[in-house]
């Protein structure tokens, strides 16, 4: 007999392409069928079929308190009273806009969004318009959405599905796109020193987490701050998974290091659709209307989607032990399972910076997207089965990221070891 999330792919598949909305939702890289999720409370996720998990996606990050948070969702249903979509300029941006820029090192200006794609997308042509350069460095295995320049060498489910580069993307669209070695300052270096005077950007996820977690060696961010300054280009933190979550300020404020731009997604919104990006004034003047960089949006700045962030950011803020409880869980999460690894001898590597971490199947240390691609997929694919039948959700894929709440409590750590436990000593 069917399951209900069987009865639900196989009518998802007929109307919806692979039967997802994001490719990153198939289960098909792990030989199952995709979970159908009916809700989700605190540190706990429940699907079609009446099954409980302990959830470690999070909704790719934003939902920093755990889900489903009281004072969130009455913010959202207070701003529903007051009407869902204008069109038109509210209080509300005028206050997330001020609340970012008051408390995000480096962001003088920002604009609101719908998602990260957007965002990257719209800083990118910032810079590309403030410099008059045309050409942009990213890495090798940082994903930075969709948009058409952005598909060369990216991680998350395109490094999932194994696609070098998308089909639909004409060669113009990333032939301005140049590609880096994360973690490796020479090979930017050579890359604005054969495109002298020509590079508008180089644009850089502060810890990689879309190819599982990959952390900046030391000086490797820096280095790119002082190229990026030497060489007249903008440096854009791309803060969609670290922004609000590895420190209040972000990547900026963990490394010590200012951007230039900054690019934000679902964490402004809390879980509601919702992108920004920002930085200095002189590059943000340049954003139409008051200046020549055309970039718009109907959903931007929506009432309830900013409702929704900015309640939560102000509780990050006005309880910054919240971000010492997150990387007191992220320790036992992580050590706890870097401990159980080495006495199983599993070979793995586990790599984690606070709240954010990634278990590669592969002995090899991993400081790039090559090292990453050492992982063993086949071998993820079986551990990630026996941990969600055994009642943990993770990401369905080896590239993507476990991501600790604040709702994660000792329990539910406790118990994710067990079952991490179970599985190695089931495998021995
Ligand atoms: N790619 C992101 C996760 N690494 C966001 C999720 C998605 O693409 O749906």
């Amino acid at each position: 007999m069917m399951t209900r999330s069987e009865e639900l792919f196989a009518r998802a598949v007929k109307v919806i392409p692979g039967g997802v909305n994001s490719p990153v939702r198939a289960y098909g890289n792990v030989g199952m069928t995709p979970r159908f999720i009916t809700g989700a409370t605190g540190p706990y996720i429940f699907d079609a079929d009446g099954e409980k998990y302990i959830d470690y996606i999070n909704s790719w990050g934003p939902m920093l308190l755990g889900h489903n948070n009281p004072e969130i969702r009455e913010s959202v249903i207070r701003a529903c009273e007051d009407g869902l979509s204008f069109g038109a300029a509210t209080e509300r941006e005028v206050e997330m806009a001020e609340f970012i820029c008051a408390h995000v090192p480096s962001v003088e200006m920002v604009r609101m969004v719908n998602s990260g794609t957007e965002a990257v997308m719209s800083a990118v042509r910032a810079a590309r318009g403030y410099t008059g350069r045309d050409k942009i460095i990213k890495f090798a295995g940082c994903y930075h959405g969709h948009s058409d320049a952005m598909l060369v060498k990216a991680g998350s489910g395109v490094m999932t599905a194994g696609i070098p580069d998308s089909a639909g993307v004409p060669a113009g669209c990333t032939q301005d796109t140049l590609t880096a070695v994360y973690n490796d300052l020479d090979s930017v270096r050579d890359l604005f020193e054969a495109n002298r005077g020509e590079i508008a950007a180089v644009i850089v996820e502060p810890i990689a987490a879309n190819m599982g977690v990959v952390l900046p060696k030391e000086g490797f961010l820096q280095g790119l701050r002082t190229l990026c300054t030497e060489n007249g280009a903008v440096l854009i933190f791309d803060e969609v998974i670290t922004g609000f979550r590895l420190s209040f300020g972000g990547a900026q404020e963990y490394f010590g290091i200012s951007a230039d731009l900054v690019t934000y997604g679902k964490i402004i919104g809390a879980g509601m659709p919702v992108g920004a990006y920002g930085g200095k004034r002189e590059i943000m003047e340049m954003i139409s209307p008051s200046g020549s960089v055309y970039q718009a949006g109907t959903l931007s700045g929506n009432p309830v989607a900013m409702a929704a962030g900015l309640t939560q950011l102000k509780i990050l803020q006005a309880n910054p032990d919240i971000y010492t409880r997150l990387a007191q869980k992220g320790e036992k999460l992580f050590e706890g399972m870097k401990k159980l690894l080495k006495r199983y001898d599993a070979g793995c590597t586990l790599n984690y910076a606070r709240s954010l971490g990634c278990t590669f199947f592969t002995d090899h240390p991993v400081e790039n997207y090559a090292d990453a691609k050492t992982a063993d997929t086949a071998r993820f694919a079986e551990y990630f089965a026996y941990m969600l039948n055994h009642g943990i959700h993770l990401a369905p894929s080896q590239f993507e990221a476990m991501f600790v709440s604040d709702a994660h409590n000792d329990e539910t750590i406790e118990e994710t070891l067990r079952v991490l436990k179970d599985y190695l000593e089931s495998r021995k």
